[in-house]
């Protein structure tokens, strides 16, 4: 039963030292990890950080039981940003409505202390209103822009009797503050639907290099073969003519059913530094984890370094959530010191950190054995490794 004797100003009080005690947790990194990476112990955006003033009605006469009247299901697959010092966040915020949107998230640390701004992005439409936004990739780009492409989702007009068909493109929009956006009209590929398209920093060739991921369907890639690059020459109508598979979907690995690109990736003295998802099916549904690959510092169209298997796959209280068994991330950050923050989120529901260096990540893509795709030839791989190692033990 409710408490009788709770007054509005006590309970609105209680809520507000719970909110702000949450803000203020300290995070830590997690003891034991893989040389690679390292995990922390707390998510660092969950719904829960969601300003109360975004979801409650603080008004006693309009609310006088205190309810929470728009409630935020989950904070997940967000852009990042290191901007005068400030570890920022572009967080997929979804309402109890199911619709997503974008806020910024900022925090002095990169690991805890996530504060929202007041307001969400206000972010213009084009002349199509989208239905749902959401997975904003940000790139700080050579031309002065930080922009941000994501996907734009939309009822699917060609099938009128199916409420749950979509359709999902490119939208772009950019900014030099993050608060004031411009809108610009979608990317126009040729293949059906688009999702995860990822804005390279540097132009190639004079031109806007794109990674894409061209899809037949709203959920089911069908013969979009993987990661695709595409160039385009002017992103205020953004249009690419061809896209080239440049990491593609292979039978029997981690991203046999799709892929996509994560964030812009990090340009690094032996190349540039691309992370990504891959996505495989099993009984239990799909399983998406984390890999990494490393491509040409003058032509990052050409894949160099690919290592074997996942980089991070949902582990522990990670699996669970609205879309289980998902890892997935949009977002990293290289500070001054050459630390790397993973913004990694699990399964639809809420977003962490984990944390590296270019240093170790690079060592990491340059250095682990690609996968041979058989049984036999794992098995060959690590008894290479596990004879080195015996000798190596005496
Ligand atoms: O539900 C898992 C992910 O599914 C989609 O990713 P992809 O297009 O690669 O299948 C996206 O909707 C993503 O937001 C979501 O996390």
């Amino acid at each position: 039963m409710f408490s009788s004797d709770e007054s509005f100003a006590t309970r609105l009080a209680q809520l507000t030292a719970q909110h702000d005690a949450l803000l203020m947790r300290p995070n830590r990194p997690l003891l034991n990890h893989n040389g690679i990476f390292r995990r922390w112990e707390n998510p660092v955006v969950t719904a829960e950080h969601a300003p109360l003033f975004w979801r409650y009605d603080i008004d006693p006469h309009t609310n006088p039981f205190l309810m929470e009247r728009l409630g935020i299901n989950a904070t997940f697959n967000a852009g990042a940003i290191f901007k005068d010092g400030k570890y920022l966040v572009v967080v997929r915020v979804e309402g109890w409505d199911r619709k997503s949107f974008f806020a910024v998230a900022e925090s002095p640390t990169g690991v805890d202390q996530f504060r929202f701004w007041d307001y969400p992005i206000d972010l213009p439409e084009t002349d199509e209103p989208d239905t749902n936004v959401y997975d904003m990739r940000l790139t700080e780009h050579e031309d002065g822009w930080i922009y941000g492409l994501f996907c734009t989702e939309r009822k699917d007009h060609s099938q009128p009797n199916d409420a749950s068909a979509a359709t999902a493109q490119c939208g772009i929009a950019r900014t030099k503050d993050l608060i004031d956006w411009e809108r610009l009209p979608d990317l126009v590929t040729h293949s059906g639907q688009q999702r995860n398209v990822v804005l390279h920093p540097e132009f190639v060739d004079g031109q806007y290099a794109l990674y894409t991921r061209p899809q037949d369907g709203f959920i089911s890639v069908g013969s979009g073969g993987g990661i695709g690059w595409g160039l385009c020459k002017d992103m205020t109508k953004a249009e690419i003519e061809s896209e080239t598979v440049i990491d593609k979907k292979v039978y029997h690995t981690i991203k046999e059913v799709k892929n996509g690109q994560g964030p812009a990736p990090i340009k690094t003295e032996k190349g540039w530094l691309n992370l990504a998802h891959g996505v495989r099916n099993t009984a239990a549904g799909l399983r998406y984890v984390l890999y990494m690959f490393m491509t040409d510092l003058n032509e990052p169209w050409k894949l160099t370094h690919a290592p074997s298997g996942y980089f991070i796959a949902p582990e522990g209280d990670e699996r669970v959530g609205d879309v289980s068994n998902v890892a997935f991330a949009n977002g990293w950050i290289v500070n001054d010191a050459g630390e790397v923050f993973i913004y990694y989120a699990s399964s639809d529901t809420r977003l962490h950190v984990a944390t590296s260096t270019v240093e170790r990540l690079v060592d990491y893509v340059t250095n682990t054995p690609s996968d041979p795709l058989t049984s036999a030839a794992c098995v060959q791989q690590r008894s290479a490794l596990i004879a080195k190692n015996l000798e190596r033990l005496g």
